[in-house]
């Protein structure tokens, strides 16, 4: 069996990004404009009238204060709150291949390497553009690649299962190097009419080379150690978009419905899920005989900084110092599966070789992944 080591990570940041204050701007315009055209049948008790979002519920609830997006015109319209993405020909590369080729090239700028290096693709996300052909391939034959690609969905946990699924890939000798990357439009799956959730989400792509030991020549390597998965069945966070959606028609709700969007219950998700990731980590470093006191860096995954200190606080017995769980969803607030490695991406120059990291992700499923990295 071959070692496996991450020899490069990629981030692609669009352009564009939304503060708290504009966001609730554009949430409270359309919140006026909806009790003033039901005004009536509020008055009457037939329709309830919506409450105002605020900002400091949502920098005090959420650690986020601003997400990068996609499309920040048609997210802030009062009239419309749905990213405008124009719908491309298919003789065009879509727009999530395009996300990650950016990742990509800076991943594999980083280690060195070509797309004659590489023998495989995986797109792990929880919001992929289509059923087929995969995003994966797209990717494949924009970047040149050979081999093989396929598509993966396992919600906010894609990455650490893609880089399970990677390193697998070549320790067993299937590949010399496997390119995994994240595109996510998280605001393409968000209600931005919906209170409790229209601050969440953010639009980021990540990318990650895992590569055989022997052929890596990158400065900065990371020794995959071991990887541990688990998932739990759970409605909490639940999306019903789907092929089927096509055939339930007759149904009373249709395919523009809330519940084809992004729904979830956030306290119950926090309570729940919070100590499944401090078990799964504990149990992991235990595994392979390490401590957590070992453990230098942990990059969690970015969606709610209250659940990242408590999970920090629930390993290691006391606060995290600054530096020892790295926080960027202030800025790109929850990108689901590319989270944690754009913590990860931008904090792991400063680490010294022999250091020794955890990449957790956690959410929908739930499903929950750790990955023991140690400097090279
Ligand atoms: N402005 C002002 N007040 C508000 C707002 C708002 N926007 N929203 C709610 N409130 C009020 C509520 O009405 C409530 O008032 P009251 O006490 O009078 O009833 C009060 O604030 C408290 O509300 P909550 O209990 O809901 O607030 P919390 O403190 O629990 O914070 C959070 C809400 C931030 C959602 C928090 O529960 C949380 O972060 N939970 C964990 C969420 C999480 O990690 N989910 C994972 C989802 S990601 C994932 O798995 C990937 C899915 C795939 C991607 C999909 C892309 C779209």
């Amino acid at each position: 069996m071959h070692k496996a080591v991450i020899s490069g990570t990629g981030l692609y940041t669009p352009a564009n990004s939304i503060s708290n204050d504009e966001l609730v701007e554009s949430f409270n315009a359309y919140v006026q404009q909806f009790n003033a055209a039901n005004a009536a049948a509020i008055g009457r008790g037939e329709v309830e009238a919506l409450t105002e979002s605020s900002s400091a519920f949502i920098e005090r609830a959420s650690g986020i204060k601003s997400r990068f997006v996609i499309d920040k015109d048609g997210i802030l319209d009062p009239q419309r709150m749905v990213p405008r993405i124009p719908e491309r020909s298919n003789e065009q590369w879509g727009i999530l291949c395009e996300m990650a080729v950016a990742a990509a090239q800076e991943a594999l700028a980083r280690a060195g390497k070509t797309a004659a290096d590489i023998d495989g693709v995986i797109v792990a996300c929880s919001n992929l553009q289509r059923a087929y052909p995969a995003v994966a391939i797209e990717v494949q034959a924009a970047l040149g690649i050979q081999g093989f690609g396929y598509d993966m969905n396992v919600a906010c946990s894609s990455a650490t299962f893609g880089l399970q699924a990677a390193t697998n890939a070549v320790q067993l000798g299937q590949a010399r190097a496997i390119l995994m990357v994240n595109p996510e439009i998280c605001t393409g799956h968000l209600n931005f009419r919906d209170r409790d959730s229209h601050f969440i989400f953010g639009d980021a792509c990540t990318a990650v080379i895992v590569e055989r030991a022997d052929l890596a020549t990158s400065v900065q390597q990371f020794d995959i150690v071991s990887s541990k998965l688990i998932t739990q069945f759970s409605n909490n966070i639940r999306n019903n978009l789907g092929f089927l959606n096509r055939a339930e028609q007759e149904g009373e709700k249709g395919m523009a419905a809330a519940d084809k969007l992004f729904v979830q219950e956030g306290r119950k998700v926090f309570k729940e899920v919070c100590p499944m990731v401090a078990e799964l980590i504990a149990a992991h470093l235990a595994e392979n005989q390490l401590n957590v006191g070992d453990v230098k860096r942990f990059w969690l995954h970015q969606a709610n900084l209250n659940m990242n200190l408590l999970i920090a606080r629930k390993l290691l017995g006391r606060d995290a110092e600054p530096g020892e769980a790295p926080v960027i969803l202030d800025s790109y607030a929850n990108t689901s599966s590319a989270g944690s490695v754009i913590a990860l991406h931008k904090h792991q120059d400063d680490l010294p070789s022999g250091a020794l990291g955890v990449l957790s992700s956690f959410g929908a499923g739930y499903s929950i992944g750790s990955v023991i990295l140690r400097k090279r």
